[in-house]
């Protein structure tokens, strides 16, 4: 996280974990496709000619509060092939928020675990701790057969304290969704060290209605995060979310 006092100017960085072909990338560009105004910078996807990620995929989102206050989310993938492990580790250095995509189908279930202890002990080996990250968790690929059910999702994720969102990320469904989750989550943990409301008049709720609204998705968030199959954002008082 960078803050420029003088140019008024905070900048993110996000990064999508997740084991190989889960759908990361997929998700950053539904994200970019979703963007239906000139705050989306150019989408950068560093691929070989099979479609797997070799580097990252960034996507630099721009947005000015109306407080005239300036956020840069810079929105970054990691590559998911084991052997990118160097990479995956380089890449969370100064990361402020985390999605982790998991991918429901059943056969993967041993992936999806050995991608999330991975993603803990790089955290710990950067000096952080993957219960002090902001993190939102994404069960993918809901259109395939042979998934773990929603019942089981809703069973594992009530024992977790982070949102969990159900997500279809080739065709866009859930991805706004957990975008927000993530954003209004990283806003949150910054809020707290930096008092941004106090200091620069940003409003983290009407930050993250706005992008929503950027993003083609014009409901309150409390409306939005009723997609949340976890109970992460219940504990959130409804004056939390709602005007
Ligand atoms: N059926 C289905 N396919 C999906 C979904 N999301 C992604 N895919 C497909 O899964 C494959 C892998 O998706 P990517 O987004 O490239 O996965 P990735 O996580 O970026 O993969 P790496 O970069 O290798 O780590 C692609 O063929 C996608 O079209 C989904 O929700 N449903
Ligand atoms: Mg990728």
């Amino acid at each position: 996280m960078q803050i420029n006092l003088e140019a008024r100017e905070l900048t993110l960085k996000i990064v999508y974990y997740g084991p190989a072909l889960s759908g990361k990338t997929s998700n950053i560009s539904a994200l970019n496709r979703a963007s239906n105004d000139d705050s989306a910078g150019r989408l950068i996807t560093l691929e070989t000619k099979d479609d797997r990620t070799l580097l990252y995929d960034l996507l630099p989102l721009t947005y000015k509060d109306t407080g005239n206050f300036t956020v840069r989310v810079k929105v970054f993938t990691v590559p998911g092939q084991v052997l990118h492990a160097s990479t995956r580790k380089l890449l969370l250095q100064g990361a402020d928020g985390l999605v982790f995509v998991a991918d429901s189908q059943v056969r993967e279930t041993q992936h999806n675990a050995d991608a999330f202890l991975e993603l803990r002990e790089f955290l710990k080996s950067n000096g952080l701790n993957l219960s002090e990250m902001p993190l939102v968790i994404q069960f993918n690929k809901r259109d395939l057969p042979e998934i773990r059910s929603d019942s089981e999702i809703h069973q594992t994720s009530s024992h977790g304290q982070e949102p969990v969102f159900m997500s279809t990320a080739n065709n866009g469904a859930g991805v706004v969704e957990t975008f927000l989750g993530c954003l209004y989550l990283t806003m949150g943990a910054i809020e707290k060290t930096h008092g941004l409301k106090e200091k620069f008049g940003l409003d983290r709720v009407r930050f993250v209605e706005d992008t929503a609204r950027r993003l083609g998705m014009a409901r309150p968030l409390a409306q939005i995060f009723d997609e949340c199959v976890s109970g992460a954002f219940n504990t959130l008082t409804p004056g939390d979310l709602e005007r």
